[in-house]
């Protein structure tokens, strides 16, 4: 069976949204995974179909509530393979990284639940037993750009999206470190020239601009993956930092042994 992706939302026609195009566009109309888009209203029971309500111990907003979203949760898993994880996409959840979207990718697919006002009351969050995740630090409107973001980043690792040449580059890149500068021609653009050792032809010289860079630009922007990166290239000191590192793709980046503390 492909890969399935059932989100529930308020407002399905954000899906598939920008999945719909280039490499996911391109996997979804092959087969290679299936999206549902469910609007959580079509499970309200009353007549003006309402769907939230005003929070106990008051305060501003309104709270999705428990019965609507429980009726959509359980038409989801009704409806596709029910172990498939159920995710509730809020500000409040663990962090999305590339270990959780690696995982999910290899699994039957997902349940999406996103949320809108304050959010959903947390006694069917509990009962479900869903997984809480965040995209990052800042404030979206709604859980549906998460939710968008979330699959764009498991779709892409699901056999035959990528192609092979893409996926295997990504596994060489196993070093824990930000990309290093990419450049084309024109060798001078307005007034500024490609580094001159990419134009020498030597590929040891250039392999070491480039790792280089990528440490650079790292140590720079990202004391956090720096730290890390340290770490492993201490505890294997004879080894290459992308074997110390091995294990798949990262964020851009690449993966590396958790730091301490983490979950
Ligand atoms: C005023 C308190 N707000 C919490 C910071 C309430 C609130 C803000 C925004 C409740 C929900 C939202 C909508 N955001 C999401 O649904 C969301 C989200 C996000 O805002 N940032 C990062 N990841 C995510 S996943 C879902």
């Amino acid at each position: 069976m492909a890969w399935h992706a059932s989100v529930l939302t308020l407002f399905p026609e954000m899906f598939p949204g920008p999945l719909g195009f280039s490499l996911a566009g391109k996997a979804l109309r092959e087969g290679r995974w299936r999206l549902e888009a469910t609007d959580i209203r079509a499970f309200a029971t009353d007549r003006h179909r309402s769907v939230d309500d005003a929070p106990f111990g008051g305060g501003a907003g309104m709270v999705m509530r428990p019965d609507v979203v429980d009726a959509a949760v359980g038409a989801a898993l009704a409806g596709g393979d029910p172990a498939r994880p159920l995710i509730y996409l809020t500000p409040r959840g663990v962090l999305l990284d590339q270990a959780m979207v690696r995982d999910l990718a290899a699994g039957p697919g997902c349940i999406l639940l996103c949320g809108r006002y304050e959010g959903v009351d947390q006694r069917v969050i509990e009962a479900r037993g869903m997984r809480e995740v965040s995209i990052g630090d800042y404030v979206l409107s709604g859980g549906e750009p998460a939710a968008l973001v979330l699959l764009d980043a498991c779709v892409r690792l699901l056999p035959g999206v990528m192609g092979l040449a893409a996926s295997a580059e990504e596994e060489s890149h196993a070093a824990g470190l930000l990309e290093y500068p990419h450049y084309t021609r024109p060798a001078e653009w307005q007034g500024r020239r490609v580094p001159e050792v990419l134009l020498s032809g030597h590929h040891a010289e250039v392999a070491r601009w480039r790792r280089a860079e990528a440490e650079r630009i790292t140590r720079e922007r990202r004391p956090d993956l720096w730290a890390r990166y340290e770490a492993a290239r201490r505890q294997r000191p004879d080894a290459s930092p992308a074997d110390a590192a091995r294990g798949g793709p990262g964020a851009g980046i690449t993966r590396l042994p958790r730091a301490a503390g983490a979950a």
